[in-house]
């Protein structure tokens, strides 16, 4: 049987409102045949009952990144399309029909932006990182008294004849809930997170079937969102602007041909509702006596609101929504846990991202509140870790009558496992729901062995993933949800992995682009925090640390490893080569990067041991650690411009690489193998990036076998370090080592999180203490996680040898330590599995059509094409 399945558009199942002019193709192929080649495809694609693109059958193996070249596409359609395929023995396989709809095409914005014309208050108590980092900072006990209010708008509307296709394109500065008729037809948190002042999304729906002939009426509210909220680390506001506005253009055609535009303008009104303030990082305050309730249908009184301010421009910067929304996944009905203190807390069971429903009783006039956390302290006590300013994570509910009341806060989510309830009388676990959120992304791996405490490890890295892959790919969910960029840079690899999150990241990467100074710098954080200048010093002029602006070679690298893609290289190269530019005019002479402030290997567990300031392992390593980042991205760079054709670059960046590679090992390695500054993670660095002098290698990584064994057998390393951590012992032949550390239960170490109750992978290893004292780090931080792509490597076996695992090497090491390892991961090409025993001896294989492998099993290796393979 040959099948054609999973059809993908941009790289997303049902793309909706993408305004691109030549959208791609691509599709998965599987086979019950060994050695299936695809020779040839046919795609169509459909609008209404038209057929606006044959390909014919082409002579062709390629399954993605086909371009649409057909009629030209209109605006706010769906259209439907289909794929065959024929392959080497003759077979056909057809598709299911797939569909995508087009956004605004045409870029026609023909209504205009709405807003109270009024400014968001900025609130900015204190400017010091310092005193954040330090756990000095508390969030304030009434938000209301200086929050402003989400707004409401509202308008009714005439539809005089049968409509045959109605399409509404909406975004705002903020985020909007738009609702016609009380019906809401909007996403989660739209129009999400972008680097809002260059590259704003707007979100398409069809809305045919809400407007019948008849009045009707269009409501909206709109928070503060990241435009205006008190976002990042510093908890500040007004990061992108002052004033949020909305914007709606609905185009209408009639059975009858002719076409009617509507949508936001001066005819709008607005007026304070129901909330209070509602803010994603401070919560939600709700009061329900200020419901305006049926703002958003017909007939009701608005003769008190007031006439909005309406504007026009700014509209090159919109773009239809390029990933999918995100969404609920799950909904958990918690237990209820009564503290030693006497306090009402709901358990969620896992550390997870969302909100909590509730549909009980109320008392009139009694708030109700739900604070969130993601853990109890030692005694089994609330505990809220997440300290700073605005940071409150506490929803908030005053009920105008007695009675049953059914509330889910609309503009705001949190990072937690823990629910303080006050304000309801013996509550009870069914009237509450705990809606998990994320970004909508496929599944593509899945691990699983004979060790469970492995399997609860790869269970938090995917946890954390989920709730960090939400909008943009965020540090954490709960203190900063900011696109750091070191730690996507060093999670990339597990990422892909996990998830298909290539549509994703091309999002990001774009702001990465846009955001780019014209020196060449990456700000550390994308989309930009103008507040970030209270961490990296204010008046700097440096925004970019090594390994963190990094980012912006390896992360497309490692897409282009993962998925084959050349157009994230292509789309990329020219941000590249300028911060290659920029970074090599700040190395010395001997092609050192010495200057600058960098965060080095970020959070190395002895240093933050001994005196807490993460800022003392960034000026501790800075050094090192930003001339071996140089070296690894020259050698990166190479690679890049050799898949680009760019041989003249390619050139070039290998003299810089030869340069600081030798540079390095005379400047920071003795003659007798040892770093100038002993920590394991440089070592690691050093040895992981090829950066030490063959005759010294062996006494090097002797150093550092040396300083693992008096740490207790424990890694001691940093952000940067760790990802190379095992691979490195593993290709100097310390295997043993590597699986010593990675089972390793003492701290610090990725079990001993495990054997302490973690459900998501953690910021600080040691942020449960041995002594059970909970310290108020990020529980849901998923660089560290960085540790599955050796996992799913040498245990699971699975490697790819050409980009996007065109090419595959199997090669489980059977001698890890497990009795069995089941891998499956879906590629672009199709699903691969390696299943293998050791009691047994078996090793089942299965490579998706138009791929190939090398099996490594038994001490022999062995060439195969694509199917199923049981070896003995
Ligand atoms: C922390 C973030 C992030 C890290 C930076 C340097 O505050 O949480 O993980 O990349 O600082």
């Amino acid at each position: 049987m040959y099948r054609i399945y999973d059809l993908q558009c941009n790289n997303m199942p049902f793309p909706q409102g993408i305004d691109d002019a030549k959208p791609t193709f691509s599709w998965k192929l599987d086979s019950d045949q060994q050695d299936t080649y695809q020779v040839s495809y046919r795609l169509r694609v459909y609008l209404e009952e038209c057929m606006v693109w044959d390909t014919g059958f082409i002579k062709s193996d390629k399954t993605f990144d086909i371009p649409y070249q057909g009629e030209k596409l209109k605006s706010g359609q769906l259209y439907f399309w289909e794929a065959e395929s024929i392959n080497n023995y003759g077979e056909k396989a057809s598709s299911t029909t797939a569909k995508w709809q087009t956004g605004n095409i045409e870029s026609r914005w023909l209504m205009k932006w709405i807003s109270t014309g009024e400014a968001r208050k900025e609130i900015v108590d204190c400017v010091s990182a310092e005193a954040i980092f330090a756990g000095a900072v508390k969030s304030l006990d009434k938000p209301e008294e200086v929050l402003d209010s989400p707004v409401y708008f509202r308008k009714e509307i005439g539809i005089e004849k049968e409509v045959k296709h109605a399409v509404a394109f909406a975004t705002a500065k903020g985020i909007y809930d738009l609702q016609i008729d009380g019906q809401s037809v909007s996403h989660l948190f739209a129009p999400e997170y972008t680097s809002y002042n260059k590259h704003l999304e707007y979100q398409t729906y069809d809305v045919t079937k809400l407007l019948t002939p008849g009045r009707h009426g269009i409501g909206v509210i709109l928070a503060d969102g990241w435009y205006t909220g008190k976002i990042g680390l510093m908890g500040v506001g007004n990061q992108y602007g002052e004033r949020n506005s909305f914007y709606l253009q609905i185009e209408v055609t009639y059975t009858d041909g002719t076409k009617e535009l509507l949508g936001t303008d001066e005819s709008f009104k607005w007026s304070y509702g129901g909330y209070r303030y509602s803010d994603l990082f401070v919560g939600e305050y709700y009061v329900q006596a200020k419901e305006l309730t049926g703002y958003s249908k017909t007939g009701f009184d608005d003769s008190s609101w007031k006439q909005v301010v309406a504007s026009v421009g700014g509209f090159d910067i919109l773009q239809g929504q390029s990933i999918t929304p995100a969404r609920v996944v799950k909904k958990i009905v918690p237990e209820i846990l009564c503290t030693p203190k006497g306090e009402v807390v709901l358990d969620a069971g896992a550390n997870i991202v969302g909100f909590t429903r509730y549909e009980g009783p109320c008392e009139e006039e009694v708030e109700i509140s739900f604070e969130h956390s993601e853990v109890l302290d030692q005694n089994g006590n609330f505990q809220q870790n997440i300290l700073g300013q605005h940071k409150n994570q506490k929803d908030r509910i005053l009920p105008n009558k007695t009675g049953i009341i059914t509330y889910k806060p609309k503009f705001t989510f949190h990072g937690f496992r823990y629910v303080l309830l006050e304000g309801i009388k013996d509550p009870k676990a069914e009237d509450f729901e705990i809606w998990v959120i994320d970004g909508g992304l496929e599944r593509t791996g899945s691990f699983v062995t004979s060790n469970e405490d492995i399997n609860q490890l790869q269970e938090n890295i995917y946890r954390s993933q989920q709730g960090n892959m939400l909008f943009v790919p965020t540090d954490c969910p709960q203190r900063e949800r900011a696109g750091w960029t070191g730690d996507m840079q060093v999670y990339a690899p597990t990422a892909t992995f996990n998830m298909d999150v290539l549509a994703f990241l091309k999002r990001w990467l774009k702001d990465m682009r846009l955001e780019q100074k014209m020196d060449g710098q990456i700000p550390n954080v994308i989309p930009a925090i103008d507040s970030n200048k209270y961490i990296d010093g204010e008046g700097q002029d440096e925004v970019s640390s090594a390994g963190w602006g990094d980012a912006c070679v390896i992360v497309p690298y490692r897409l282009y490893q993962a998925y084959q893609s050349k157009e994230v290289l292509k789309d990329n190269f020219q941000m590249m080569c300028r911060w290659m530019d920029y970074v090599e005019s700040k190395v010395s002479q001997e092609g050192l990067w010495d200057t600058g402030f960098h965060f080095g290997d970020w959070l190395i567990p002895s240093i933050m041991k001994a005196t807490g300031n993460p800022m003392e392992t960034a000026m501790k390593t800075k050094e090192e650690v930003a001339s071996a980042m140089y070296a690894y991205t020259t050698e990166i760079m190479i690679d890049i411009c050799n898949v680009l054709g760019e041989k003249k670059r390619a050139e070039h960046y290998l003299a810089l690489n030869q340069k600081t590679r030798t540079s390095f090992s005379i400047k920071y390695i003795s003659s007798d193998g040892r770093m100038r500054n002993d920590l394991q993670g440089l070592y690691v660095l050093a040895l992981g990036m090829r950066l030490v002098d063959e005759h010294k290698r062996q006494a090097c990584v002797r150093h550092l076998v040396n300083l693992v064994h008096e740490n207790d057998d424990c890694l001691d390393t940093g952000f940067l370090s760790v990802p190379f951590l095992l691979e490195t012992l593993y290709e100097e032949g310390e295997k043993e080592l590597a699986y010593t550390l990675l089972f390793q239960k003492k701290s610090p170490s990725w079990l001993y999180a495990v054997t302490k109750g973690a459900t998501t992978i953690w910021e600080n290893w040691e942020a449960i203490r041995p002594d059970g004292t909970r310290t108020n780090s990020s529980y849901n931080h998923f660089a560290f996680g960085c540790v599955g792509e050796f996992m799913y490597k040498h245990i699971g076996g699975l490697e790819a040898v050409e980009a996007g695992y065109r090419k595959i090497k199997i090669a489980p090491d059977i001698n890890c330590g497990l009795d069995w390892a089941k891998t499956s991961y879906v590629s672009r090409y199709g699903e691969i599995s390696i299943d293998w025993d050791k009691k047994s001896g078996k090793l089942e294989v299965k490579l998706p059509p138009n791929t190939s492998g090398e099996i490594w099993w038994n001490g022999k290796t062995m060439e195969i094409g694509n199917g199923r393979y049981l070896l003995k």
